[in-house]
């Protein structure tokens, strides 16, 4: 899951100094996918009706919707949660957006849109993979000829992502041609999620041919209990602008947070959640999203479960960076008030959105396939650490100069 720095924090920038002696024409492509949130989404209006007689209901052209910090303002944040929010429709299980409401996705392939996530805007300041992004590029590449992203609708989960599962294959097959080169995989978060989904979906022959390396960047293989309580009562996912009830709003009409809950094979039968009257194991989780008054949840878990389950070996050389020592979820205590009231939460050992066993699940690969699989685990650099911190960024760009034979 993304999270949003501060916005001083931002300002006041991270330097960083990568001893970084440029590269040759050896340089091995690179595609970047995001985390959730980490994508720009961009919408067009033709609505019906809207919340308040000041929001647009009309627009002629695209504009930023995901992330301009002007429309997150308070009230005037009513509008954008009318059109950032989803449907589910029951028959053909898919979501859609509002009446009216268009959004789409810009510049598949381009970095540019992973970097920073209002870079339209006059002064870009939500930055996001920006601080990777410019680490590789010191290393000599050229964004768009050998450094790529592929950014998603975040919403969805990988049961309505089919188009961008078939983009993500013919932008590899592409690099791979313009550079004769197999290509690297950089994920973060859920961006690492859905690379191994891509994976365990392909060949080993098409693997071979087109795939150097995946390295993933905090993937919570196992899910997250964060996705649990943003059902249950919202979080602000460390967007500092957001209420976590607001967000509760947006979010849980999102496929993509039922498919981030936390998995069976590394869950069991924990307690979950613990109210007056009942203890909630994954077993139970039906049964929780009726008690929460959000059954369509359900649904939307059902959709996404199958492929969130299958955590087998991807088949290519992995290196597997992630954090721990940062207090995460383990489980949410309700009270007497039911879930109306913020839950006590109790903690363990993670990077602060994912819980480490979760984060370390790649380990198990190194026994699993005869590819390498290298795993490092940095002691207090959180889930948004692991993209911005010096020694974390570090070791990522050693990575991709190691696999670029470029010592
Ligand atoms: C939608 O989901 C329900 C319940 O899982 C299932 O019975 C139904 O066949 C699904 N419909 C479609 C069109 O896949
Ligand atoms: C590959 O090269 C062609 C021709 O220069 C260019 O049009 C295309 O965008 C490039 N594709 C990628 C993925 O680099
Ligand atoms: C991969 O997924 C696509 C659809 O998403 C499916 O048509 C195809 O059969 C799958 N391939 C494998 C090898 O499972
Ligand atoms: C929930 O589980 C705990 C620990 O197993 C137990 O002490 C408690 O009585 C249970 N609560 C309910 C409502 O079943
Ligand atoms: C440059 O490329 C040549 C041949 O491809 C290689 O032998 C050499 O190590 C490369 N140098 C650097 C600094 O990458
Ligand atoms: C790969 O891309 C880089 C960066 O644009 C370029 O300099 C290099 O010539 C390309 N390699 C091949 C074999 O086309």
């Amino acid at each position: 899951m993304a999270r949003y720095s501060h916005l001083l924090l931002i300002l006041g920038i991270h330097f960083i100094f990568i001893s970084s002696q440029v590269c040759n024409d050896s340089l091995v492509p690179v595609i970047l996918v995001p985390g959730l949130g980490g994508s720009q989404l961009e919408a067009q209006l033709n609505k019906p009706t809207v919340k308040h007689s000041f929001c647009n209901s009309i627009t002629n052209r695209f504009f930023n919707l995901w992330l301009d910090v002007k429309q997150l303002l308070p009230v005037v944040i009513d509008c954008w949660i009318d059109n950032i929010r989803l449907n589910y429709d029951d028959f053909s299980n898919h979501t859609y957006n509002q009446p009216g409401v268009k959004i789409r996705v810009s510049d598949f392939g381009n970095p540019k849109v992973v970097e920073y996530l209002d870079s339209k805007s006059w002064f870009p300041v939500e930055g996001y993979l920006n601080v990777l992004t410019k680490a590789i590029v010191d290393l000599g590449y050229t964004r768009s000829k050998n450094l790529y992203a592929a950014p998603y609708d975040f919403r969805k989960g990988p049961s309505e992502l089919g188009n961008w599962f078939e983009e993500l294959e013919e932008l590899i097959e592409n690099a791979y041609r313009n550079n004769t080169s197999s290509v690297i995989l950089i994920g973060h978060s859920m961006g690492g999620l859905l690379i191994h989904k891509f994976l365990i979906n392909k060949s080993q022959i098409w693997k071979d041919k087109y795939i150097k390396a995946f390295i993933s960047l905090s993937t919570p293989f196992g899910g997250s209990m964060k996705a649990l309580k943003v059902f249950a009562s919202g979080d602000d996912l460390g967007v500092f602008l957001l209420r976590p009830a607001i967000l509760r709003e947006v979010l849980s009409t999102m496929p993509s947070m039922a498919y981030l809950l936390p998995v069976k094979k590394i869950w069991g039968d924990e307690i979950l959640v613990t109210t007056n009257e009942k203890n909630y194991t994954l077993d139970d989780l039906e049964q929780f999203f009726i008690d929460i008054g959000n059954p369509t949840g359900w649904k939307m878990y059902l959709n996404e479960r199958e492929y969130a389950t299958e955590l087998g070996p991807p088949g290519v050389e992995v290196r597997c960076f992630y954090g721990e020592g940062s207090a995460t979820i383990k489980r949410l205590i309700y009270g007497s008030n039911g879930f109306r009231r913020s839950p006590l939460l109790e903690f363990e050992d993670g990077d602060g959105t994912a819980s480490l066993r979760s984060l370390e699940y790649c380990k198990k690969w190194i026994t699993q396939q005869k590819e390498r699989v290298q795993t490092k685990v940095f002691d207090e650099i959180d889930h948004m650490g692991v993209i911005q911190d010096n020694l974390a960024l570090e070791s990522i760009v050693r990575a991709v100069r190691e696999l670029s034979n470029c010592e």
